[in-house]
């Protein structure tokens, strides 16, 4: 069972609903979080006096500002940029960027919003931000990006540092776009600061294990949930949505961990593999060639593509959603639970609508909310940050387990919190208020800035 929003804090949710007209994404995600916090204010009544709640859901700072540039053709295009600040209780803002034809404030602010409890979570000094433009990078030359992330980076560097706001990657946003900002960057402020941006390519300044870091780290985090309730990967069917760096790199832990996946997806739809997806295929198609997910069925015989399917028609025992928001509605999620999926894994930002999470709640599977889920991102970019400034780069080993303790230590936190507050089992008020009140101790000891 889902918590119902408390009375003292049902009129704080109201104010961000009327402050913030029209960002829907934006009051779903403060609601899911509120929602969970009832128990924190009787524990903890000096919050509410400080007003923690309502100064945590105003950003910091929000920077909305034009990009035009010329693309292959000589045509001027326009795009809009963004970037809010969102906390920085903890450590400089930290959080992607996503070049997205959806990207307007609603969407940044949430993702903006998830990621200050997110970050909290890693237990590492990072701040709550993110950023992006309503840019669509599909079927763009490598010369239209360039200079679009030239234009972008000729506003976005006065506002970012590595001591301020260190941006990264999200959906449209790899290695390429980091390579072509960090330029820019360095020709503007004439510094090779590598810390602004991680995400980095691997002979300036990246981490080994960034690119993995998201999927291999959900994947740690479900194995963990599974491992409460004395069960593993092994010989599990799974079904991972998306083909872009996160599903890509789930796939690759979940067959490590002896699980098969059958289907993973694009926006255009999805290709099921009865013998298992061959990722080496799927990433010379997305990652080299950066074609559609139907091309993989073209190349295997096995293998079919669904123009348009619904990916969570697939029984499967173990979901992990890792596209984009809002892509498990409630009929999906009823229709995973009945064909006898256990646990869920999110590698997306909120990609299970209220709905979904309440019948995958109701129905006591393993859910694991992304804010904790797909923390080993950002937990990766901190520790590129960490190397970064002592001008270090550690092997891949050593990287892939401090991710594999910090998810699993995350795992505990959320585990754990849940319980102390009354909802065991629920990693949803575990995640909230583990995130909540690190950020919270830390805003009150700095007094009301
Ligand atoms: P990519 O751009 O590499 O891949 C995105 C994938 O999701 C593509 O297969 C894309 O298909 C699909 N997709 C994107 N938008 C939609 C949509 N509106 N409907 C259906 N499918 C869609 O992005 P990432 O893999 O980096 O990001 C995936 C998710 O993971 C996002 O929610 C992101 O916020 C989250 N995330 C990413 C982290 C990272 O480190 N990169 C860290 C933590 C979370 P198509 O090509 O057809 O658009
Ligand atoms: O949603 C996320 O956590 C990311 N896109 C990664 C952010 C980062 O700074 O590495």
């Amino acid at each position: 069972m889902s918590p119902a929003m408390d009375e003292k804090i049902d009129p704080i949710y109201q104010s961000v609903i009327a402050r913030n007209p029209g960002e829907k994404e934006f009051h779903q995600a403060v609601h899911e979080v509120l929602e969970t916090l009832g128990p924190v204010l009787v524990k903890h009544p000096e919050f509410a006096h400080y007003k923690l709640i309502e100064r945590i859901c105003e950003p910091e700072r929000q920077i909305i500002f034009r990009v035009p540039w010329v693309d292959t053709h000589g045509k001027v295009q326009i795009n809009r940029g963004f970037r809010v600040e969102f906390n920085s209780a903890l450590g400089p803002y930290k959080g992607g960027l996503r070049f997205h034809p959806s990207v307007y404030l609603g969407i940044v602010k949430f993702l903006g919003f998830e990621q200050i409890f997110k970050n909290a979570l890693t237990g590492l000094p990072i701040g709550g931000g993110k950023g992006g433009s309503d840019f669509d990078p599909k079927g763009k030359t490598d010369g239209d990006i360039m200079r679009f992330c030239q234009s972008f980076m000729m506003e976005l560097y006065r506002h970012i540092g590595e001591h301020t706001d260190v941006p990264a990657g999200d959906i449209g946003v790899g290695g390429r776009e980091i390579g072509f900002m960090f330029g820019t960057y360095k020709r503007i402020t004439n510094r090779w600061e590598a810390g602004v941006l991680t995400g980095k390519g691997l002979n300036w300044g990246g981490s080994l294990v960034r690119t993995e870091a998201t999927g291999y780290g959900a994947a740690f985090f479900v194995d963990e949930m599974l491992k409460v309730r004395k069960d593993s990967f092994d010989g599990k069917t799974c079904v991972v949505s998306g083909s872009g760096n996160v599903a890509i790199y789930t796939i690759e832990k979940i067959h490590q961990l002896g699980g098969k996946v059958v289907a993973c997806s694009d926006s255009g739809g999805y290709i099921y593999d009865k013998n298992g997806i061959d990722l080496e295929l799927v990433q010379q198609i997305k990652e080299i060639e950066r074609r559609r997910i139907s091309a993989y069925a073209e190349e295997r015989k096995s293998a079919k593509y669904v123009d348009g399917g619904n990916i969570w028609e697939i029984p499967c025992q173990v979901a992990m959603p890792s596209a984009t928001q809002n892509e498990i509605n409630g009929k999906d999620a009823a229709m995973l639970v009945k064909n006898g999926c256990i646990a869920i894994g999110e590698g997306a930002n909120m990609p299970t609508t209220p709905e979904g999470v309440k019948v995958f709640q109701d129905a006591g599977i393993a859910y694991g909310p992304g804010k904790a889920a797909n923390a080993g991102g950002v937990a990766t970019s901190a520790l590129e940050m960490q190397q970064n400034a002592i001008r270090d780069s550690w092997d891949f080993e050593y990287t892939e387990n401090r991710l594999r303790i910090i998810m699993q230590n995350i795992h505990r936190d959320c585990y754990e919190t849940a319980e102390e507050y009354g909802s065991p089992g629920n990693y949803v008020v575990g995640a909230n208020i583990a995130g909540f009140i690190k950020v919270s101790r830390a805003m009150l000891a700095m007094g009301v800035v």
